[in-house]
C-alpha cells in the first residue's frame, strides 16, 4: 500500500525522528503533526534525542516526546529525514517488535537511504524532507495552515542554509513561496535560526578557527571535550562550523572532528561537488548527500584525523 493510503487509513499515527535532531526533522514532525490533527487523527512525535535549545522556537515543539521509553499502541509508523532505522536510534531499538507488527513508512530524501519499509519515499532531488511533506500533503489534499506552512519552511530553509545549498532547486523555491503566501514568516524564521549565536558558541568557533588546517585540498579542525568545557559550549554549538570551512576558497573538502565522551569521534564531511562525500562516509558506516556527509569512528581524534585525510586524498585523487 501506498504511504498517503497508509496515512488516510490510520486513525494513530507515531511520528519519529532522527538522532542528533535538526531544523528540517523537527519541522517536518510539526508540520505532518498538525496536518494529522487536522485530518482529526491522534498522532505521537517522539525522537531519540532531545531538541536542540537552538530549535525550541519552532510552534508545538514541546508535543515531541523526547527519548520515549517504550512507544504506545498506533497503527502506523511514520520515520521522518531518517536513511537508515539505526538513525532512529533508542526509538527503533527498544520498539524492533513494533516495528514489525505494525506498517511503516519511511520519508526521506538522503540518496544513501537503506530503510527497509512498508513504504519508502525516498526522493534526492528534494532539499528538505519538509518538501516532501508539502507534496504529499497536496496529494492527499489536506490543507496547509500557517503554523504548518511555518513549521515545513523552518525545515527547508535550515537544510538549504537558507537557500544556499547546491539541492536547493525551483521546486524548492516553488514549495518556499506557497509556504509563505499560505503565512509562514520568512524573516522571523531566518532571525530565529541564524541570529541566535550565543557567546560560548562564537568562542568555541574561535578556538577551532584558530587551529585550522589545510593540506592538499583537505581543510579542517578538531572540536576537543576539553575546548567545550572550556568555552562553556554543548555539543550542539558545534552545528554550522563546518560549513564555515566548507566555504575557504583553497579546499575542496571541509572535514570537522569532534571528540565524543566514550572514545569515538564524529566526522562531518562537506564537498564543492568533485569529490562525493556520501561514499566515503557508507565505507564508514555513515551516511549523508554527495556534498555533505557525515560518519563516527571509534578511535582517538588522532588516528580520525590520520585515516580519514588519507581517505579523502585518495578520493580527490580519484575523482
Ligand atoms: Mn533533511
Amino acid at each position: 500500500m501506498e504511504a498517503k493510503q497508509l496515512i488516510l487509513k490510520a486513525r494513530h499515527v507515531t511520528v519519529a525522528g532522527h538522532i542528533s535532531p535538526d531544523g528540517d526533522v523537527i519541522g517536518s514532525m510539526l508540520g505532518l503533526g498538525f496536518a494529522l490533527a487536522s485530518m482529526g487523527k491522534e498522532y505521537v512525535l517522539v525522537l531519540p534525542d532531545n531538541v536542540p535549545a537552538s530549535l525550541k522556537f519552532v510552534p508545538g515543539v514541546e508535543q515531541i516526546v523526547e527519548k520515549p521509553k517504550k512507544l504506545a499502541a498506533t497503527d502506523l509508523i511514520v520515520a521522518l529525514d531518517t536513511s537508515d532505522p539505526k538513525r532512529l536510534g533508542s526509538v527503533y531499538h527498544d520498539n524492533l517488535d513494533l516495528f514489525q507488527s505494525v506498517p511503516v513508512v519511511n520519508i526521506d530524501h538522503h540518496i544513501t537511504n537503506n530503510f527497509v519499509a512498508t513504504s519508502v519515499i525516498l526522493d534526492s532531488s528534494a532539499a528538505a524532507t519538509a518538501e516532501q511533506i508539502v507534496d504529499l500533503l497536496h496529494e492527499m489534499s489536506v490543507p496547509i495552515d500557517p503554523t504548518t506552512a511555518l513549521c515545513l519552511l523552518v525545515g527547508i530553509v535550515s537544510d538549504t542554509q537558507c537557500f544556499r545549498t547546491a539541492n536547493t532547486t525551483s521546486r524548492t523555491l516553488e514549495i518556499a513561496v506557497s509556504l509563505i503566501e499560505r503565512g509562514a514568516p520568512l524573516s522571523w524564521i531566518v532571525d530565529c535560526l541564524y541570529k541566535a549565536l550565543p557567546v560560548s558558541k562564537l568562542s568555541l568557533w574561535g578556538n577551532a578557527l584558530s587551529d585550522i588546517r589545510l593540506s592538499g585540498g583537505i581543510v579542517w579542525t578538531c572540536i576537543t571535550q576539553e575546548a567545550l568545557h572550556r568555552c562553556n559550549a554543548s555539543g550542539e554549538e558545534t552545528e554550522g562550523l563546518v560549513d564555515v570551512l566548507a566555504g575557504v576558497k583553497e579546499a575542496e573538502v571541509a572535514a570537522l572532528f569532534k571528540e565524543v565522551p566514550g572514545g569515538s569521534v564524529k566526522v562531518s564531511l562537506r564537498s564543492s561537488g568533485k569529490a562525493d562525500v556520501a561514499r566515503l562516509a557508507s565505507d564508514f558506516k555513515g551516511g549523508g548527500h554527495p556534498r555533505a556527509a557525515g560518519f563516527s569512528l571509534e578511535c582517538s581524534l588522532d588516528e580520525a584525523q590520520e585515516l580519514v585525510i588519507r581517505s579523502v586524498n585518495r578520493l580527490l585523487a580519484e575523482s
